[in-house]
């Protein structure tokens, strides 16, 4: 029996996970509203107000180790920001690493299209890599592939690597690519190898996730994104089992002199997603914005809204979709209205 004055511990991925999902729900809530207004700048900044707001409410010692910047640049959800609840006596929150994207594919949500959503991963300390704010040259694909990806390798070994493990031809594969001038060769590599290419405005980050679930349609992605992007896919990618490899853009004296302070010592290093984010307990949510492959966007309807979200958990294994509808009032003679 435990004693009145015993503890109480509260962990991480059995009794955090639902609250961390109502972070990224309101994160998605609140962006969700500025659809299509063009205003991208706008659609960040009220996801990012939410989401520190939710992050109030919950029992943890969280610090935020990817965000919005560092913390001269950015007001809210800075580098090194502590969130959680004031502390309450008889209960140990948990030191929890938090990586935040409050709103992935700014201009996605601005212009109403496809694959925004509010995402983060939490994990125990040092559970993720300290990324900074520079691009990744990634790979990212489904379990089949674990192991089996070389960053270095030509794009046609790994197309045929790919499809070999995937148990198809290399023109049965459809390859997600930023649209971006850097990938001009990449997709003309990929053209040449036979496989084929989807082109999105934005979003790599929920492209890796899609590509690690059975039955999205896509195998693999492949270029040059957001280095925080690439953290919180790789805390995704540990989840569902995925495979995936990414390697710091390290271009300018400056930040190679900012990565030697944040303690990486190879610039060239080549990471796993388990050397992306290592942590033995880990949780990653993401809540659709805009509709997308995996999870459908905010529905608002007249006594509320309607969210989708993805919560997965490592070691306890679990990958939960969440469907919630949030009332702003109680329900009415006439009962709830889901839609
Ligand atoms: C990608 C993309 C993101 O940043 O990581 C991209 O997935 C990389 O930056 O949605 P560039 O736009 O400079 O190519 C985003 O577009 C969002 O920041």
């Amino acid at each position: 029996m435990a004693s009145m004055s015993e503890q109480r511990h509260i962990s991480l991925e059995t009794d955090l996970a639902l609250d961390l999902v109502r972070v990224v729900e309101e994160a998605a809530i609140a962006s969700a509203r500025t659809m299509g207004e063009g205003d991208r700048e706008k659609s960040d900044r009220v996801a990012v107000q939410a989401m520190r707001s939710a992050f109030e409410q919950m029992p943890i010692k969280g610090e935020i180790v990817i965000g919005e910047g560092e913390r001269d640049q950015a007001p809210m959800l800075y580098i090194g920001e502590k969130v959680g609840a004031a502390p309450l006596p008889g209960v140990t929150f948990p030191e929890v690493h938090i990586a935040v994207d409050p709103l992935e594919g700014t201009n996605l949500c601005a212009m109403g299209t496809p694959n925004a959503i509010s995402v983060l991963a939490a994990s125990e300390q040092g559970g993720l890599l300290h990324a900074p704010d520079c691009y990744m040259e990634k790979i990212i694909a489904g379990p089949a592939c674990r192991g089996s990806l070389i960053l270095d390798a030509p794009v046609a070994e790994n197309l045929k690597e790919i499809a070999r493990c995937m148990d198809r031809r290399v023109q049965d594969l459809v390859i997600v690519v930023l649209d971006r001038a850097r990938h001009a060769k990449l997709v003309e590599e990929i053209r040449a190898a036979g496989a084929r290419i989807r082109l999105i405005p934005d979003g790599d980050l929920s492209a890796g996730i899609a590509v690690a679930v059975r039955g999205a349609g896509v195998h693999a992605v492949m270029g040059t994104g957001g280095a925080p992007e690439g953290v919180i896919t790789a805390a995704a990618i540990r989840c569902l089992n995925g495979a995936m490899v990414g390697r710091l853009v390290v271009n300018t004296p400056e930040l190679e002199e900012r990565i030697v302070g944040m303690g990486i010592r190879d610039p060239r290093r080549i990471y796993s997603a388990r050397e992306l984010a290592p942590g033995r307990s880990i949780v990653f949510a993401a809540c659709g914005v805009t509709d997308g492959a995996l999870l459908r966007g905010v529905r608002f309807f007249g006594q509320g809204c309607r969210t989708h979200s993805l919560v997965l958990t490592l070691a306890s294994n679990k990958v939960r979709f969440v469907d919630t509808v949030h009332l702003e009032t109680p329900p009415g003679p006439r009962g709830i209205r889901l839609y």
